[in-house]
C-alpha cells in the first residue's frame, strides 16, 4: 500500500509511486519480478473458490501475475481509467480490444492514417474473419457521422497518427460515439498519458504500444489497454484468456522501471523534437515539417486543445524525393537508422518502405506519405549534436 493519497498526486509523483509502494513481504522499493508460471492454492476450496470467482486470487500467470497487476494499476492511474490489462505487444492489445468488440458481421469505424501494422489488421487480416474495417478521414468529423450503419460496433482512432501526426478531435469524436452508443477507441502511444488523457476527453478505451514511450528504453515490446473495470475484467476473463497475449513478468517490470522516468523523458523528448523540428522548417533541402509543436502544422490549435505536449515524432518531406531520403538515412551517424520510436535513442526510418509498406502505393499517396517522407523519433540525447548530425548528413544530400 502507498503511504501517500495517490488521488492527489500528480503525474511525476505517480509516475514513481502509482504502483503502490514497498513489497509488503520484503520491503522490496522496486516491484519483484514475480517469475512464476502457477501459483499454490491453501487448499482444494482456495482453489475452486478463485475458480469459482468467489475469492480473489492468482492462478496462472496467463491470467495474470503480481508484477503485471502493479504495472496495470499503475497505468490505471496514470491514464486516470478505472482498470488496465497488459499485453505482450500493442498489436496484441490492439487485435484483442477489437476483438472483444466485433463478432464477424460486424465493422469497425476508423481514421486512415494508423501504425502499419494496425491497417494490415484492419484491411488484410480481420476480414478474413468476417470482421470489416472502414478507414475514413477523421479531420472531417462528418465522415464519422456518414459512415455509421448499424453493423458499426466501435469508432477506432489514432491521434496523433504514427507517422504523418495527423490529429484527430478526441471529445468530438466521443460525442458521435456516445450518439450512437459504440465505445471509442483511442491508440495513446505518441503522446502517452502525460501528453493526452483520452479517457478525461469522453473515450472508452484507450490502447497503447507500450514498446514506445513507456518502456522508453527500446528493451521491451508490449501493450497495454486501459478502460472501465467492468469491460477490462470481461477482457481478460475473455480475450486474454482463449487468445493468450500475455506480457511476460519480466516485460512488465521493464515498463514499471521506464513509467517512473516518463515524464522526465517525455519534457526531453518534447524540448530536443521542437528544436529539431524548428531546424529542419527552415532547412533548404526540405519540402514540409510535421510536428503538432509548430505553428505551421495543420491542426496545431486542436494540438493544443487536447494535448498538453507534442511528443518527440517529427515527419518531414525531403527535396528530391526516396532517393534523397535514402542518402539522409545512410549519412546520419547518431540517429539509428531503423524502425519504433520512444526510445531514448534517435531513430529515423523510411515510412513508405518499412513502417508502413502495408498501406497500397496509392493508399500511402492519399496519406500523404511521399517517396520522400523520412520519420524522426528524437531521442534524450544532447539536441545540438543531433541537430549537427542531421545537417552534416543534409548537407550530403544532393
Ligand atoms: N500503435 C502504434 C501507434 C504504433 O506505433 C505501434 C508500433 C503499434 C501500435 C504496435 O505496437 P507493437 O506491437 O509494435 O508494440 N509502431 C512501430 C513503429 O512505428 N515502428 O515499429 C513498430
Amino acid at each position: 500500500m502507498s503511504r501517500i493519497d495517490l488521488k492527489k498526486a500528480h503525474f511525476s509523483t505517480l509516475c514513481v509511486h502509482g504502483s503502490g509502494g514497498v513489497d509488503p513481504a520484503t520491503g522490496a522499493i522496486s516491484t519483484p519480478i514475480y517469475q512464476s508460471s502457477t501459483f499454490a492454492f491453501k487448499n482444494a476450496k482456495h482453489g475452486a473458490d478463485i475458480f469459482a470467482g468467489e475469492q480473489e486470487g492468482y492462478v496462472y500467470s496467463r491470467i495474470g501475475n503480481p508484477t503485471q497487476t502493479a504495472l496495470e494499476k499503475e497505468v490505471a492511474f496514470l491514464e486516470q481509467g478505472e482498470a488496465s490489462l497488459a499485453f505482450g505487444s500493442g498489436m496484441a492489445a490492439i487485435s484483442s480490444v477489437i476483438l472483444s468488440l466485433c463478432k464477424s458481421g460486424n465493422n469497425v469505424l476508423s481514421s486512415n492514417v494508423l501504425y502499419g501494422g494496425t491497417h494490415n489488421l484492419f484491411m488484410i487480416t480481420l476480414p478474413q474473419y468476417g470482421i470489416t474495417v472502414k478507414e475514413i478521414d477523421g479531420t472531417i468529423l462528418e465522415n464519422f457521422e456518414k459512415n455509421i450503419d448499424e453493423n458499426t460496433t466501435c469508432i477506432y482512432i489514432e491521434t496523433p497518427a504514427n507517422p504523418t501526426l495527423t490529429l484527430i478531435d478526441i471529445a468530438e469524436c466521443a460525442k458521435i460515439a456516445k450518439k450512437h452508443k459504440i465505445p471509442l477507441v483511442v491508440d495513446n502511444t505518441l503522446p502517452t498519458p502525460y501528453h493526452q488523457r483520452p479517457l478525461n476527453l469522453g473515450a472508452d478505451i484507450v490502447v497503447h504500444s507500450a514498446t514506445k514511450y513507456i518502456g522508453g528504453h527500446g528493451d521491451t515490446v508490449a501493450g497495454l489497454v486501459v478502460g472501465k473495470r467492468e469491460y477490462i475484467d470481461r477482457l481478460r476473463g475473455e480475450i486474454l484468456r482463449d487468445f493468450g497475449g500475455i506480457i511476460s513478468p519480466l516485460n512488465a517490470w521493464l515498463l514499471l522501471r521506464g513509467l517512473k522516468t516518463l515524464a522526465l523523458r517525455m519534457d526531453k523528448h518534447e524540448e530536443n523534437a521542437m528544436e529539431i523540428a524548428k531546424f529542419l522548417n527552415f532547412h533548404p533541402k526540405v519540402k514540409q515539417v510535421w510536428y503538432p509543436g509548430l505553428t505551421t502544422h495543420p491542426q496545431h490549435e486542436l494540438a493544443k486543445k487536447q494535448m498538453t505536449g507534442f511528443g518527440g515524432v517529427i515527419s518531414f518531406e525531403i527535396k528530391g524525393g526516396r532517393k534523397a531520403g535514402e542518402k539522409l538515412m545512410n549519412s546520419v551517424k547518431l540517429f539509428t537508422l531503423a524502425v519504433s520510436l520512444g526510445d531514448v535513442d534517435s531513430l529515423i526510418e523510411h515510412p513508405g518502405s518499412m513502417t508502413h509498406s502495408t498501406y497500397s502505393p496509392e493508399d500511402l499517396e492519399s496519406v500523404g506519405i511521399s517517396e520522400g517522407f523520412v520519420r524522426l523519433a528524437v531521442g534524450i540525447e544532447d539536441r545540438n549534436d543531433l541537430k549537427d548530425d542531421l545537417s552534416q548528413a543534409l548537407k550530403k544530400v544532393q
